[in-house]
């Protein structure tokens, strides 16, 4: 199962503004306009599979709304100008128009179609551009420019159709969408996480309900998660930082099995709502970042954006990670700003009842407090045209090279790759010397023409990564010791300034990591001698095993994916010995998908001959960009192995700006005083 569904259809441009209205008057038609328009330009749309569109049902929109609110919103059609303006009037910051309701229902349908076609397998993952936008409209109200809540129905749809008992709903619009939050605050079955600017309640639609502390209700509670943003001006780091320190980690916990996206981008640099800092590259890794869960199944519906060219190229961003292509290079990911900082780890606390991943925090009660600092006053002013003046760099294109992996595998193991993937022919002359210069530098030990034959092909792989001939490659070696130094050393002076191997083993990996051009993460289970930490060099150690599901995916989502895209290395080598056991596969699978995000997707993949072929199968369908296989809903951590973790995130977290925590006092807060 792959491809990815592009749900469009122009009739959802055909309403507008018929009267003045600053605050409306940012809605335009012009946003779905140039967001398909841009769609096509790349070359994107093109590659995506489409399906006609239809309106939905009255019975599909009393899913998430009341008769009587369908009923007025039905007759919007046949009211003159000025009854439309007073029918507008009853709702909060939005506008009707004789067309609405029509598009309204197509926007509905649309999302529909999205989930539909990807429950039923026809695509993994796909987007529907959309408008009206949907996750400000409640039961018995349009808000927000929202009139039928196209996410929540569409929710709603895909439990009762499907019978799923755990949808995930992303978010990352800049506003709250507390119409969701209504919609589901007492159901278990829908885990809601939102980000916004909120601004300590100053900010639309400034309601208390929008602040960390709002949970959930009843059977609910834990399942409505609200991360506010309390200052303007957020980076690519501070999303980044929520992600890894709050989604992910109780997006992995929940296994989800249907994931929706309330994909607004006036949370992008240059909207004149969101007024924040991100750029539109970042929705290539948050959408990457949410691609292995659900066994990949990802409905991204559009809902604000109003900057037209930073809407337009988060659009593309997002759609071109749907289709699998590279990870876009992100610019200087570090630390996140203190206000982020305080609002995480406030997330955090107050979801400690509800989540085991954040059980192991200790924190005193959280008082709400406006920080004087906070208050900059004066950015509400500002006027559309000062956000419209920010210049920021146009995205690069993210081309795939032609073969998305090269594998070298005894005969035996053919059958494990999946379809598409390369076999290494001839290997040319050039990198048959260069495989001797290697051995003659960094493993003279290695006198066998087996293994100069194997070091031949590892050259002759990371050449044609370098080349951009193949993206990623898999190679099974004699000793991935020997081969993991070889490789290393020719990746770095041949072509990347930076390397991060991650290992899963015990034994001491014998690298040079002095020069901080390598960085290598060693997840064990045996304590490790010498030199636990230093800047290049960090050992995930889990005194009671690797079996612990959720202290391992803990310690990938919390501290090792920050490290990697904090290093942001050229290349990712990741090498498994031999005695790993089949348990270790879906993990292992789960963590070489997410890697992808780094190095724009470039692994070398080094397994140990004889490890399980599940181990060889399961890497070349990650590596190939399948979805890494669900592992089940998450226990409760280990005590032991989660103290070890972060007894390491506090040797690390003075170099790695992404492991920080502040906010509360409490033994791990970072800023706490001596
Ligand atoms: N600064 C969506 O993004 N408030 N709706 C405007 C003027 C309305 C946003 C206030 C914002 C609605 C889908
Ligand atoms: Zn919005």
């Amino acid at each position: 199962m792959s491809g990815s569904a592009l749900i469009y259809d122009k009739e959802m441009t055909r309403y507008k503004l018929l009267w003045t209205d600053p605050v409306c008057e940012i809605e335009t038609p012009e946003r779905l306009m140039v967001s398909y328009e841009a769609l096509k330009s790349k070359g994107l749309e093109q590659r995506c599979e489409s399906f006609p569109i239809r309106e939905a049902t009255e019975e599909e929109i009393l899913l998430a709304h009341s008769k009587e609110y369908l009923e007025a919103v039905k007759q919007t059609p046949h009211l003159s100008l000025e009854e439309l303006r007073t029918f507008t009037q009853q709702y909060s910051d939005v506008y009707f128009h004789p067309n609405i309701y029509h598009c309204a229902k197509m926007a509905v349908g649309a999302t529909i179609q999205l989930v539909d076609n990807v429950m039923t397998g026809k695509v993994r993952n796909g987007m529907a551009l959309v408008r009206p936008p949907g996750h400000h409209s409640q039961r018995n109200a349009a808000n927000g420019f929202c009139v039928f809540n196209n996410v929540a129905i569409a929710a709603v749809h895909a439990k009762n159709h499907y019978n799923l008992s755990r949808i995930l709903i992303v978010d990352w619009d800049i506003h709250h969408g507390q119409g969701v939050q209504y919609c589901f605050e007492e159901d278990p079955s829908v885990l809601y996480f939102s980000w916004h600017r909120y601004e300590h309640r100053s900010f639309w639609p400034y309601l208390a309900e929008s602040d960390f502390d709002g949970v959930g209700k009843g059977k609910g509670a834990g399942f409505n998660i609200n991360l506010p943003w309390n200052k303007v001006g957020m980076t690519n780091s501070d999303y980044l930082y929520a992600f890894f320190q709050v989604l992910l980690p109780v997006a992995y916990e929940f296994d989800p099995e249907l994931v929706l996206i309330c994909a607004g981008f006036d949370s992008a640099i240059g909207d004149p709502e969101g007024h924040m800092c991100a750029s539109p590259e970042i929705f290539g890794h948050l959408t990457h970042l949410l691609m292995s869960l659900a066994k990949g199944r990802l409905c991204v519906v559009l809902e604000g954006g109003y900057n037209m060219s930073s809407l337009a190229q988060s659009v593309c961003q997002t759609v071109q990670t749907l289709l699998g292509d590279p990870t876009p290079v992100l610019a200087s990911v570090g630390s996140p700003c203190h206000s982020a900082l305080e609002s995480v780890q406030n997330v955090r606390a107050v979801h400690q009842n509800y989540w085991n991943c954040f059980k192991h925090i200790v924190s005193e009660p959280i008082t709400k407090c406006c920080r004087m600092e906070d208050r900059d006053g004066d950015e509400n002013n500002e006027t559309k045209d000062q956000t419209e003046d920010i210049v920021w760099p146009e995205p690069l294109l993210r081309p795939a090279p032609p073969v998305r992996m090269a594998a070298v595998v005894s005969t035996e193991l053919k059958d494990c790759l999946p379809e598409g993937c390369q076999q290494l022919g001839e290997i040319s002359q050039m990198y048959i010397e260069e495989a001797k210069k290697i051995r003659n530098n960094h493993a003279q030990g290695m006198t066998d023409e087996k293994s100069l034959q194997c070091l031949q092909n590892v050259v002759s792989v990371l050449e044609k990564i370098k080349n951009k001939e193949v993206r990623n490659g898999l190679v099974l070696v004699p000793d991935v010791f020997v081969f993991v130094s070889c490789a290393v050393q020719h990746t770095l002076s041949s072509y990347c300034d930076r390397v991060l191997v991650v290992y899963v083993g015990d034994d001491t990996v014998p690298l040079d990591t002095q020069d901080g051009r390598v960085l290598l993460v060693q997840i064990c289970s045996k304590e490790p001698e010498g030199e636990k930490c230093v800047r290049s060099l960090s050992f995930l150690h889990f005194p009671q095993g690797l079996h612990d599901r959720a202290s391992v995916m803990q310690a990938v989502l919390c501290l090792l994916l920050p490290m990697a895209y904090e290093f942001d290395p050229g290349l990712v080598v990741q090498v498994l010995g031999k005695c790993n056991s089949k348990q270790e596969v879906p993990i292992w699978a789960q963590l070489t998908s997410l890697l992808q995000g780094l190095a724009q997707g470039k692994t070398l993949a080094l397994l140990q001959r004889g490890c399980d072929p599940e181990m060889v199968n399961a890497t070349g369908a990650s590596l190939s960009g399948s979805p890494g296989p669900s592992l089940g809903p998450l226990g409760t951590p280990l005590a032991e192995n989660m103290e070890a973790l972060e007894a390491q995130r506090q040797r690390l977290k003075s170099q790695w700006g992404l492991l920080l925590k502040t906010g509360v006092s409490s033994i791990f807060n970072d800023f706490a005083k001596p």
